[in-house]
């Protein structure tokens, strides 16, 4: 077991730290640029290092159905697969098959469910989504876990809760055959304060060596995410990682960094990036709109992204309007750029006992931009 987590500075609820994964370091907080298919879109390793990523997210549930266990082992494991040398995380499957597939049955075992690419037949249980993981490399993986959706009852939500717990429990059994990579476990329990506080006293004794609190970013009103996440970092151990799956939008990070959460991934920098809309200090903005076609500033005055170090907002405005592949990358950079370096800041603040000032500044540019 090569991973550790060391906490450095806090600043009342927010944190800053370090997780070593053994030939690979990663500063906390973090965002995690999401590679669903062992690539992250549009985007190759060389510019994920250029934008300063140390960590990625990739899944299960792609990776499994395609190209499979078999070829990821034959080509060397995961990091050789993709050209990524440093950090990689996958999730389990356990969100993708309820919002991917295509009829699935969740049991007290595991879940059945059919490919989304094939239509073809599949189980996972919570040993065999561990086993895969580790067999391909990964240096974080997660539980299985059951995410409900927003919509469910308070009974759902709960019958739902002790499945993810059990699976949370045999999931540590099974890791034990495996020494060398990290195993997370996932906090559900929807917006329901005890079921919530219920999930996260179950999940801190188990010996995980960092907590995600999932089934949130689902739909829910933004008060429910942030009334929640503390009633769970509450519980959990202060010595190991929190990371707040799939979330969210730059303001969702900086109020979760407050309150004590060091990891994120989300598609939002990326998927926003492929059609136009591009993250700023001041906003976003839409680089399909007219009054950009002449516009000789790039995305963000001041940006250090390869982007905006060459190029202009009218030239992004043409090349996504010509469908150029290269409008992708470029705008992929520099939103993946942001995001990183969003978090960056707020760890040099943390560090710095700064952290609510640094906040103040993100939403005074914000309103700035507004108007
Ligand atoms: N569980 C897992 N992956 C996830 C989620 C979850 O609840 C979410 C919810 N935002 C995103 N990704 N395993
Ligand atoms: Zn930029």
């Amino acid at each position: 077991m090569s991973f550790s987590f060391e906490l450095i500075a806090e600043d009342k609820q927010a944190r800053a730290g370090t997780i070593d994964l053994g030939h690979t370091k990663v500063e906390t907080p973090i965002f995690m640029p999401v590679g669903t298919n062992a690539s992250v879109k549009a985007i190759l390793p060389c510019m994920l290092k250029a934008v300063g990523a140390q960590i990625v997210l990739s899944n299960t549930y792609h990776l499994y159905l395609r190209p499979g266990i078999e070829t990821i082992e034959k080509l060397s494991g995961l990091h050789r697969f993709m050209g990524w040398k440093r950090g990689i995380l996958t999730d389990s499957g356990g969100f993708q098959v309820f919002s991917l597939s295509d009829l699935r049955n969740i049991n007290p075992e595991g879940v059945y469910f059919k490919s989304h690419i094939d239509g073809s037949n599949h189980f996972f249980s919570p040993e065999y989504v561990v086993e895969l993981q580790y067999r391909w490399g990964s240096d974080i993986a997660m539980v299985l876990d059951e995410c409900p959706p927003y919509t469910m009852d308070k009974s759902y939500v709960k019958k739902s809760l002790d499945i993810t717990i059990n699976w949370a429990k045999r999931s540590i059994r099974a890791r034990r055959e495996h020494t060398v990579n990290a195993l997370f476990g996932i906090v559900q329990g929807g917006v329901f304060d005890d079921l919530r506080k219920e999930a996260a006293i179950a999940m801190k004794d188990l010996e995980f060596d960092g907590f995600a609190i999932g089934g949130l970013s689902v739909g829910e009103p933004t008060e429910d995410m942030y009334r929640v996440v503390p009633i769970v970092n509450e519980f959990l151990p202060k010595n190991k990682p929190r990371y707040a799956m799939g979330i969210g939008r730059p303001e969702n990070i900086i109020e979760l960094i407050g309150m004590g959460v060091d990891m994120f991934d989300c598609v939002m920098p990326t998927r926003n990036a492929r059609n136009g809309t591009l993250f700023t200090r001041f906003g976003v903005v839409n680089i399909k709109r007219q009054q950009y076609r002449d516009d000789d500033r790039p995305i963000e005055e001041g940006c250090g992204c390869y982007t905006c170090r060459n190029f202009s907002r009218g030239y992004l405005r043409h090349l996504h309007k010509a469908k150029e592949l290269s409008f992708y990358t470029l705008a992929s950079i520099h939103n993946l750029y942001y995001y990183i370096n969003l978090v960056k800041s707020a760890r040099k603040a943390i560090l710095n006992g700064r952290f609510r000032s640094f906040k103040d500044e993100f939403y005074a540019l914000m309103k700035e931009g507004e108007a």
